[in-house]
């Protein structure tokens, strides 16, 4: 590994030597890593990525939205008087590439942002609403960027009706023989499936608009200020395309509002905190209310249901079809992960109004 990662410290021109190497385990696509590098006497800290290639089938494309993106942002940060340093800094090579590949795979590296910490899980509502308004920001300095400048990095990545076609689809295929074991799983899918849609229906109606949107908007996506407890930037700009405003505010909320971690195995922890969401949706609305049309303040607690219903959704197809998708650490470790988020998504359902009635509170929008 030293080998590998010295050799890959020489291609993107970093000084130095590197004194550690350690996992960074939170993600469940691609594999990272946390290095030190010690030049000068002074230590450096940087992030290495090794892509996944299977799951991201086009990473030049990632590397050149990622470029686009973080360039954009800068000049925002700069126009408002911040640091261009609150973006993601990519190293390149001599030829100027922000990436490099091998055959053991397709790599990247980025400067670690000083000071900064992340969290998995997060029940301090302050730090909920400062990663609110950290992905409401990012949504609002990319309003005026070009969606058409950017690579369909996954496509349909939350059209969740394909994504619900493609899971009945397999279920009938059953490539893997485990689809008997999971049918009262199926039978929570079907029995949520037409309102987990509804969102399509308002893309296709061109009553939503598209938008720029992050895609990923779990809140270890948020570098906090260690020292204020501030969100400092958002991460992980590998899924950044047009999307719903519901869909960034939905998996926030299917992740940060939880009081139990994705992957619990006892689905009596699993509940939606209201709480949190309130927090979250204060943050998050005072950055973009005012750029929002009133259907897409409307449809915000939806989107909360709409993500966890195709996470379940995602989570069970992998299943079904090997595992070959999200990194998985048991056997049965995404059937674990669909579970918790259909009990998730049954307890938004039954919290709807209540959903709706803080986002109508908090945006002052009567629905
Ligand atoms: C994956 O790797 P990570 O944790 O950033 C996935 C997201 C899921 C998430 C569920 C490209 O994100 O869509 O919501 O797992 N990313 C991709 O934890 O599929
Ligand atoms: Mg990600």
């Amino acid at each position: 590994m030293k080998e590998k990662f010295t050799e890959l410290a020489e291609i993107f021109g970093l000084p130095g030597e590197i004194t550690a190497i350690d996992l960074i385990s939170n993600g469940n696509i691609n594999t990272t890593y946390d290095v030190h590098m010690v030049h000068e006497g002074k230590v450096y800290r940087y992030v290495f990525q090794k892509l996944n290639i299977f799951v991201f089938k086009s990473p030049k494309r990632i590397m050149k939205n990622i470029e686009k993106i973080t360039a954009h942002i800068a000049d925002k940060l700069e126009a408002a008087g911040k640091s261009r340093d609150c973006v993601m800094h990519f190293a390149h090579t001599a030829e100027g590439k922000n990436y490099y590949m091998d055959e053991q795979g397709f790599w990247r590296i980025s400067e670690y942002v000083p000071g900064s910490v992340t969290y998995n899980s997060c029940e301090d509502l302050d730090k909920l609403r400062s990663a609110g308004q950290a992905f409401g920001e990012f949504q609002t300095m990319l309003a005026d960027f070009d969606a058409t400048a950017l690579y369909e990095t996954i496509p349909n990545f939350h059209n969740t009706r394909s994504r619900i076609a493609v899971f009945f689809r397999h279920v009938n295929e059953d490539p893997c023989g485990r689809v008997e074991e999971v049918r009262e799983e199926i039978e929570k899918i079907r029995a949520f499936k037409d309102m987990a849609i509804r969102l399509n229906e308002w893309i296709d109606s061109q009553e939503l608009p598209l938008r720029v949107t992050h895609n990923d908007t779990k809140i270890n996506n948020v570098l906090f200020d260690a020292e204020t407890g501030e969100a400092k930037t958002v991460i992980d700009l590998d899924t950044v395309m047009p999307g719903l405003v519901a869909h960034d505010f939905g998996d926030a909320i299917r992740y940060a509002a939880n009081t139990a971690a994705e992957d619990e195995k006892d689905l009596s922890l699993v509940h939606l905190d209201m709480d949190r969401f309130r927090a979250f949706t204060e943050g998050f609305l005072s950055e973009v209310k005012s750029a929002l049309t009133p259907l897409e303040v409307q449809t915000l607690a939806l989107g909360a249901f709409t993500m966890t219903a195709e996470l379940a959704v995602r989570f069970l197809d992998d299943y079904i079809t090997g595992d070959a998708y999200f990194k998985t650490l048991y056997r049965g470790h995404n059937l674990v992960r669909t579970r918790c988020q259909i009990r998730l998504a049954e307890e938004m359902l039954s919290h709807m109004d209540e959903m709706n009635g803080i986002v109508s509170d908090v945006s002052g929008i009567a629905f």
